[in-house]
């Protein structure tokens, strides 16, 4: 932390309780979060270190010094004569480490743990008395929580009744399943009600209902971690939950008993990968000294047991202002919207674009320019926009106007029936042209090495090429017209554009960039109908006869053939010699990481991601990210206007790669 004065940390400290105690408001009372979890923790830590810097500034109202929670009025309440006290909480590997180090260092002797999951839920108590459950309460501020017997009473999971006569408390967290929140939120939306923001709020706001009929509805659930006060046999908290389970409770499963650090970060490596499978939401893990007795020996803070400490997960959401919205035209003439925000870290990367695929998604998530919004990543990887924070919205902002003209040929734009795209309908826009080339050039088209968008571009802007058939017209003569381009790239282009030549006709299939026809269906129509006359030819009810073709992609396919423009297009590419047979290659096994202890560039701007962003990307996977491009050089992954970096490897004859082509490799990594 960098030294501060007084008065600057006297200001920063006050906007920071301003900021806290706006979120805790809206968080305790309202069941409404405004910011994910870790967003207010950060802030939280950064106060209290703050604080302990300058013990001059604590203050008795500052939220530090208050036990978290409120008591709502509505519900009676309950005193927890043993208090219902919160965990101490970490965000690193390094402080689960400190922790363990403090604890040995304390007792003299290494301790294990029971490991656990940290349920993303709200503490619940039950107490029972011979057999019967006699009250169930919520944490409020620690010492005195509400009742909420008559909704525990609803919960399928908890049992009414314990045999033995059992007489005593436990206590668990109270959550609703990712299954539930779904259902939940749909229903909730289709009838016009607020979604919550996560199913932690939604079991909260499901729990303190006033009416236990509506927490049935919700189909909570339980998973009951602490016995207090056990009965003198059980001496560890793995075999508390072990005798729980065995009395009726729900316990979660996954909890291990672990005496190395090392074992610990494994399992928290497992849980963090299998998070998003779980049918329970988590958000961390839990160590808990397992040995009951060591436990009483550590005891507890005022606030926290000093026996235990729960590790965060990293924030999957963030929040950022969008400053302005860019549209770009695909090959097919589809116009995309793009948020470009202020950069944020999310999920241990930097992120400050997040596409919205269509005006639609614009105009239902209303983001303006200026919003704050809440961002996340889908399927773990790329950005997108949650939500708006409508209380950070601008006074003086005005919805967001959808553009009516093409942003690069200026002509209208239009709606097609049955579409939510917005297209340019031009076929002449430039835009589009020089993404069908590119497309069309790429290497898993038709594999052109050397022609990138940049060189495309310089090649429409001389008026050498309007469509993909001029490029095998193309002479020495033409290219030196290209600003840069020396007699060497010259005759790398023009090989290459003769090889392609040879291709199998998949990959010409393919690389006339037909709405729907991928990579893979325009290889099984290729290998159907083995010509393109055939392909040509084909009926949409032959071409739906293929296994995993659909219709969709026949009726696009027939209805592409059936343009003059289309037909004249594969005839000069006949006349200009391309090979229109299916060569029967089965293509290379592709291998599981592209980017293992390869040596990678980036260059150009990126759509999905910041450089620093991919860069970590491609380091995960073992790839060495360089600044220059030299001979050994493996791949260049580039963005729109790529610099002398492309320039470069084109002129190496180093492999290139699109922005798009590289994350669909990094998906596949994801997926294994
Ligand atoms: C003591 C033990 C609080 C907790 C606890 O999954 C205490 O054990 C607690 F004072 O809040 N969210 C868990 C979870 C939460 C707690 C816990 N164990 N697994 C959870």
């Amino acid at each position: 932390m960098p030294t501060t004065t007084l008065a600057e940390a006297q200001k920063r400290v006050t906007s920071l309780r301003q900021q806290l105690d706006e979120w805790a408001q809206a968080y305790y009372s309202q069941d409404q979060p405004l910011v994910e979890d870790a967003v207010y923790d950060r802030a939280y830590q950064e106060l209290l270190q703050l604080e302990r810097e300058f013990p001059a500034l604590v203050t008795p109202d500052s939220i530090t010094q208050r036990v978290g929670g409120q008591i709502n009025n509505e519900f009676a309440k309950v005193q927890h004569p043993i208090p219902m006290l919160s965990m101490g909480d970490v965000f690193s590997k390094q402080e689960l480490l400190d922790f363990d180090q403090r604890l040995q260092k304390q007792l003299g002797h290494p301790v294990a743990y029971n490991v656990e999951l940290k349920i993303d839920g709200l503490s619940l108590s039950l107490e029972y008395e011979e057999g019967r459950l006699v009250r169930a309460s919520t944490r409020g501020n620690g010492q005195v929580g509400e009742d909420v017997t008559a909704n525990a009473r609803s919960i399928a999971d908890i049992p009414q009744t314990v045999a033995g006569n059992f007489t005593g408390e436990v206590r668990g967290e109270c959550y609703m399943g990712k299954d539930a929140f779904a259902k939940l939120n749909a229903a909730r939306d289709a009838a016009g009600q607020s979604i919550f923001a996560n199913p932690r709020n939604a079991a909260a706001g499901s729990l303190r209902q006033l009416d236990p009929s509506i927490t049935k509805k919700r189909h909570l659930s339980t998973f009951i971690y602490t016995w207090v006060n056990p009965p003198a046999n059980i001496t560890s908290q793995h075999q508390a939950i072990a005798e729980m389970a065995k009395l009726g409770f729900h316990t979660n499963q996954t909890g291990q008993r672990l005496a190395s650090m090392a074992d610990i970060y494994q399992y928290i490596d497992e849980y963090t990968q299998k998070r998003n499978s779980l049918t329970y939401g988590i958000d961390g893990i839990v160590l808990k000294v397992d040995d009951l007795a060591l436990q009483q020996e550590l005891g507890n803070t005022v606030k926290v047991p000093r026996w235990e400490i729960a590790y965060k997960f990293p924030p999957q959401e963030e929040a950022t202002v969008v400053h302005e919205i860019v549209w770009t035209v695909g090959r097919t003439g589809v116009v995309t919207p793009t948020a470009v925000m202020d950069p944020v870290q999310l999920a241990g990367t930097t992120v400050s674009r997040a596409v919205l695929h269509n005006p639609d998604l614009l105009k239902e998530k209303d983001v303006r320019i200026g919003d704050t919004v809440l961002l996340h990543k889908a399927g773990d990887i790329i950005p997108e926009i949650s939500q708006v924070v409508l209380s950070k919205r601008p006074q003086d902002s005005v919805p967001y106007q959808i553009p009516t003209k093409c942003p690069s040929c200026g002509k209208p734009l239009t709606h097609l029936a049955d579409e939510v795209a917005l297209r340019c309908l031009n076929p002449m826009c430039p835009a589009q042209v020089e993404e069908r080339i590119t497309h069309f050039a790429s290497r898993s088209a038709m594999n052109i090495m050397g022609l990138g968008p940049k060189i495309v571009r310089q090649l429409i802007q001389q008026d050498l090429v309007t469509d993909v058939a001029d490029l095998y017209q193309l002479t020495a003569a033409d290219l030196q017209k290209l600003p840069h381009f020396q007699d060497k790239s010259i005759n790398n282009l023009l090989t290459a554009i003769e090889n392609s030549k040879q291709n199998s006709v998949e990959l010409l299939l393919f690389g006339l960039g037909i709405d729907h026809v991928g990579a893979r269906a325009a290889r099984l129509i290729a290998e159907k109908f083995q010509t393109m006359d055939r392909i040509q030819a084909a009926s949409a009810a032959e071409i739906d006869a293929i296994p995993t073709i659909g219709e969709t992609i026949a009726n696009s396919l027939t209805a592409y053939f059936q343009q003059d423009s289309a037909q004249v297009l594969l005839a000069q590419l006949k006349a200009a010699g391309l090979n229109m047979r299916f060569l029967g290659q089965t293509p290379a096994a592709a291998p599981a990481n592209l980017f293992k202890d390869k040596r990678v560039v980036l260059t150009g701007k990126l759509a999905h991601f910041t450089r620093s962003e991919f860069t970590a990307k491609l380091q995960a996977l073992g790839a060495k990210v360089t600044g220059s491009v030299s001979k050994k050089t493996d791949y260049v992954i580039y963005g729109t206007d790529p610099g002398s970096k492309y320039d470069k490897a084109q002129a190496l004859g180093v492999k290139l790669l699109t922005e798009a082509e590289a994350l669909q490799e990094l998906e596949k990594k994801d997926q294994d």
